[in-house]
């Protein structure tokens, strides 16, 4: 019989914790804003439209990497696994490797509930008889899955984080997210995640400096963001986008610069104003050495198992287990 499509809701919404973090970000001395505030309707599209730019290389190379070695890499999976794509979106890349795995079922986790519709439609039209679970969550801030692995204990889980997004985790969040994922991992269950690696800075800078101005317009698109969540009044142009890389934290900082004096009230609570030349830091995106991706994971209780590359060593593709 066709399983009945199954959507969880563990997102316990902390609204107002969100708020706060976003205020106290931006009335800091050195403003900031945690990159996740990217990630509204607007800003989803404009990242899918990132991921298709040409010097935007992550997303093509990482798929490439996929394709070549996917036989060699489905080969290292465990048999009948729970497939837990961590970040899912519409489940596109998971439906790719249906092709060569063949999981007792996918768990499909995403803050957007809407994608996970998308998520579980995705994977019904094509596998009706796979039984796909979407779990709303934010599982940067807390993973909860033990109870739904547990309905079935014969079936380790192999989670699946792609596209590199561990990069945007300051080091000692990323090693609490992957110990994290660790502790769900059992004896049996495995990691397979995307890494994007150290290699020449104008290649990095180019992909955060599209010539089109789609990665400026994501980068601005957050200052709407904080209008909303916060009923600020961020004039949008009256701040520029940058990324530049630093070599001695081997990552990109995206900013937004003020072009000339600005005052921003938010609501009634607070008023800051941002002096010209003054910016806030948006986004950090680490780049690995393997050498160092592969100590965070020992930090996080984790082994490498294997790494596939592509050839020119952009991209890194790591299976680890505990
Ligand atoms: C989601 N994350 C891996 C992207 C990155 O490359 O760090 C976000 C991004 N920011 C600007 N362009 C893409």
């Amino acid at each position: 019989a066709t399983p009945i499509p199954r959507l969880e809701n563990l997102l316990s919404p902390d609204p107002t914790g969100d708020r706060q973090n976003l205020l106290e970000g931006l009335l800091q001395p050195q403003a900031s804003i945690n990159p996740k505030f990217f990630y509204d309707d607007r800003g989803c599209e404009l990242f899918t439209r990132i991921c298709e730019l040409d010097e935007y290389y992550p997303t093509r190379t990482e798929a490439g990497i996929f394709d070549r070695h996917a036989e060699d890499i489905s080969r290292a999976l465990r048999a009948d696994p729970q497939w837990v794509d961590l970040g899912c979106g519409d489940c596109s890349k998971t439906r790719q490797w249906l092709e060569y795995v063949s999981p007792a079922r996918v768990i499909g986790v995403d803050i957007a509930g809407d994608f996970l519709h998308a998520c579980l439609a995705n994977i019904a039209d094509g596998y009706p008889e796979l039984e796909c679970v979407g779990v709303i969550s934010d599982f940067t801030r807390q993973l909860d899955l033990q109870a739904l692995l547990a309905e079935q204990p014969d079936n380790p889980p192999v989670f699946f984080y792609p596209g590199s997004s561990i990069g945007n985790f300051a080091r000692p969040e990323a090693v609490r997210l992957l110990r994290r994922i660790r502790q769900h991992c059992g004896t049996r269950g495995q990691l397979l995640i995307g890494v994007d690696l150290v290699k020449p800075l104008a290649i990095v800078e180019a992909a955060y400096n599209d010539a089109e101005g789609v990665t400026a317009a994501f980068n601005l698109n957050v200052l709407a963001v904080a209008n909303r969540l916060l009923d600020a009044n961020f004039d949008a142009s009256a701040f520029s986008h940058s990324a530049v890389y630093d070599p001695r934290n081997s990552r990109i900082e995206m900013r937004l610069t003020a072009r000339r004096t600005h005052t921003v009230r938010f609501g009634t609570s607070a008023v800051r104003q941002f002096q010209r030349g003054e910016h806030i830091i948006t986004e950090h995106s680490h780049k690995y050495t393997p050498a160092g991706f592969s100590l965070l994971l020992e930090e996080a209780g984790f082994t490498q198992r294997q790494m596939w590359t592509d050839p020119e060593y952009w991209f890194g593709v790591f299976l680890a287990e505990p």
